[in-house]
This record gives C-alpha cells, structure tokens and sequence, in this order.
C-alpha cells in the first residue's frame, strides 16, 4: 500500500484529511505543497494534473492508481474502504446524515468562503485591505460557529455527535484552529472548545496539527 496526501500544514483541509489518515492508522507519505511561495505552488502545471482545481489536498494511492480530491470525499473514501481504527462515519442513516451536516457546516459554509483565493481576490479586485480581509474571514467564521454551537446542544457528547469520534471532530477541530488564527473569541462557544479539547487528547489529532508537519513555518 502506498498512499500519499499532497497537502499544505496551515490548510484545514488538508489537516481534515491528516486527521482521518491517523485515526484509520493508515501509513501515508506528506507531500507538502505551499500555497504561497512563488505565487502558490498549487497553481504549476505538475500539480494542476493532479487537481485541476488548484486547491489542496490530493490523495493518491499509487498501487491502485487512485487519484481524489474534496477532503470529504477523501475521508469518506478511506472510512469505507478500511476497516482499521476509527469509523468515521456512523452506520445508521440518520446517524450518517446528521454527522455529515455538522461536517458540511465547516467545510461548504464556512471554509470555503473564507480560503485563500477568496481573500487574495477581496484585495486585488475589489481593494480590500489586509486588515478588511481578516474581518471578513472571523466575521464568516463566527457566524458559522454561532449556528454549530446551537446543533451541537441537542446531540453533543464527549465529541461532537455523541461519544465517539466523527467526521464531524475530524472538521471541527481544524475549524477551530482557523478560528485561533484569526484571533475569533472563543468564549460564546463552550461546546465547541470543549469537544476540541476532547481531541486534542487524542494523538491522531496532534500528530496530524500544522504545526507538526514537516513544511510548518
Ligand atoms: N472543498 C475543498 C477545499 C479545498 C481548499 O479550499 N483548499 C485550500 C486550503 S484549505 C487551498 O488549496 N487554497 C489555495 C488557494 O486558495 O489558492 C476540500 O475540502 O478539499
């Protein structure tokens, strides 16, 4: 098996992705890919063959000549495939459901809109400055966490759906690190910090942290 995860250390995507690949014990080569070095080196030809839509991460398994990108699609993929570790993703339908709309939370409402490309864009065509762009991104942030906060009353436990990590935790504790990093006040949300608490108990989860990658700044 040889599997390997292109990816960025400050990237919460591919941080989700990291996470998983810990808690499903699975061997994985760390291809670093910097987003901002020479104009981002996800946008040169080489790795544009592996995701044309210049984002990390890739995934690739070279012995089953298996390309994927969208961290989701990726996790998903991994917790079916293997049967080792942790089951990411819960059985019963509802279950499944549920857990994938707290994850979705994250990564289509709120990552998506505050990434990379998106604040570079605010600043070169609509003349945003580098203090705008950070109010946009904890601005976006905070919303989304106000709505996660109130899902997470009904069905939290120790994690974030019930008492066993998810997919959900696998989001949720990236999610946070980029709250941190746009210095998001972190007090309106106990449950939040609570459950990313919790995992950072688990040594998946601090093995796979930006800053324990090997291209950390
Ligand atoms: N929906 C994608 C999002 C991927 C994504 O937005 N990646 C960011 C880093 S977290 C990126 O590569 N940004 C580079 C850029 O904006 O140029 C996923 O979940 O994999």
């Amino acid at each position: 098996m040889s599997l390997s995860l292109f990816g960025y250390w400050r990237s919460s995507a591919s941080y989700r992705v990291r996470i998983a690949l810990n808690l499903k014990q699975l061997d994985y080569q760390y291809i670093p890919i910097h987003l901002v070095k020479n104009g981002g080196e996800q946008k040169t030809e080489s790795y544009k063959r592996l995701n044309p839509a210049m984002l990390v991460p890739t995934f690739v398994d070279d012995d089953e000549d298996i390309t994927l990108n969208q961290s989701l699609a990726i996790i998903e993929y991994l917790d079916e495939k293997y049967d080792s570790g942790f089951k990411l993703i819960p059985q019963h339908t509802l279950d499944k459901a549920r857990v994938r709309m707290l994850a979705q939370d994250m990564a289509c409402d709120i990552q998506p809109v505050s990434n990379l490309r998106i604040l570079n864009k605010l600043k070169s065509q609509f003349g945003a400055s580098d203090e705008d762009v950070k109010m946009w991104a904890k601005d976006v942030i905070e919303q989304g966490l106000i709505a996660i906060e109130k899902r997470l009353l009904t069905r939290a436990g120790k994690f974030a759906y019930g008492y066993s990590i998810t997919l959900a935790d696998v989001c949720l504790v990236p999610q946070v690190y980029n709250a941190l990093r746009f210095n998001v006040d972190m007090t309106p949300f106990p449950i939040i910090q609570k459950i990313y608490n919790n995992c950072q108990q688990n040594q998946s989860f601090i093995d796979a942290a930006p800053e324990n990658q090997i291209d950390a700044q």
